[in-house]
């Protein structure tokens, strides 16, 4: 007879995030960073497709646009490390107009494997540019970048794609002011933030009428089936887009269609859910353009320039380290 080995006390940190998230008294969490595994990032990818969801196309607009101006405000030798780099499609501008320039390393940073290999196949063909891929958190990963710093070199950080809409506040500050220690002065940080809009456009970019953000939220589910042996069943949850406008950030929410338990073995937990509870799966905060530049100096950077997308309001700031 097969059994089936339960371990418990030496559960995988996904497995503890759960069991803490999901026994909060009051408003199940889980990290969003959970969302990224190969299905979740794929899903990611196609959002960015969608008509309803601008930010993507905003911020490669802005790149493809002010490419050559953002590389002259440099100071070069540079290498430049990407802080999540998903498939590097937007990168290329940035890339090819230093490649013109100076031989550069290019240093993607990820946890997720599928799309550090996506961004490789992406940008290989560039001319000038070696690129060296980081499975790693971000900060581990920027200091492996500083760690090869040659002398008279500078850095260039690329936070793009408004991820950093995705910290609370004010863990966006304190993120950022650990970037700032890891670098030197006259460093670079090309930060994109996606603006605040009106209400409708919003919830429509969080909640598709295709349902692929829907299907992105809930494969987080799916994901606490496959990899911590859980019994979610998906149609007894719902994904909802809210604007919680005290922070001014979306919330993406799965909410519980009926009361019911679910067991997470590889946690050694059950969780319990009422009708209408929900779990909160991600925060994406909407700036004001002003809320960057006070962003930025707090954490010990100073606004060098900013470009702000005509179609759909995102900004892309060049930040130096002062
Ligand atoms: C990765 N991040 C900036 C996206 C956002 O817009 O907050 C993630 C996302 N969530 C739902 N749609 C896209």
């Amino acid at each position: 007879m097969l059994t089936q080995a339960i371990t418990t006390g030496a559960f995988t940190d996904f497995a503890a995030d759960v069991r803490s998230g999901l026994s909060l008294p009051d408003q199940k969490e889980l990290p969003s960073k959970y969302l990224y595994d190969a299905i979740g990032s794929s899903l990611f990818e196609t959002i960015s497709l969608l008509p309803e969801y601008g930010v993507t196309r905003a911020d490669e607009r802005l790149l493809r646009r002010h490419a050559h101006e953002i590389v002259r405000r440099l100071s070069l030798p540079v290498n430049v490390a990407e802080l999540g780099s998903g498939s590097g499609k937007k990168t290329r501008w940035i890339l090819e107009a230093l490649g013109r320039r100076q031989a550069t390393s290019y240093y993607p940073i990820e946890i997720s494997s599928a799309a550090l290999a996506m961004c490789e196949r992406e940008l290989g063909d560039i001319d000038s540019i070696s690129i060296v891929g980081f499975e790693r958190e971000y900060l581990d990963g920027l200091l492996e970048v500083a760690a090869r710093r040659e002398p008279g070199e500078s850095i260039l950080v690329l936070f793009l794609g408004s991820t950093i809409g995705n910290f609370d506040r004010p863990s966006d500050t304190h993120f950022l002011a650990k970037v700032r220690r890891i670098l030197d002065e006259g460093d670079a940080l090309l930060l994109g933030t996606d603006l605040l809009k009106p209400l409708p456009q919003l919830i429509a970019a969080y909640d598709d009428p295709l349902g692929v953000t829907a299907a992105f939220n809930l494969n987080l589910l799916a994901r606490i089936n496959r990899e911590v042996g859980a019994d979610f069943d998906l149609r007894r949850f719902e994904h909802q887009a809210r604007f919680n406008s005290e922070t001014g950030s979306i919330e993406m929410h799965l909410r519980a269609r009926a009361t019911h338990d679910v067991n997470i073995p590889g946690a050694d937990f059950v969780a319990s859910f009422t009708e209408g509870e929900t779990i909160w799966t991600e925060s994406s905060h909407k700036y004001l353009v002003e809320e960057v530049a006070l962003l930025a100096n707090h954490a010990g950077f100073k606004c060098e320039a900013q470009w702000i997308d005509s179609e759909w309001p995102f900004a892309e700031s060049l930040l130096i380290a002062n």
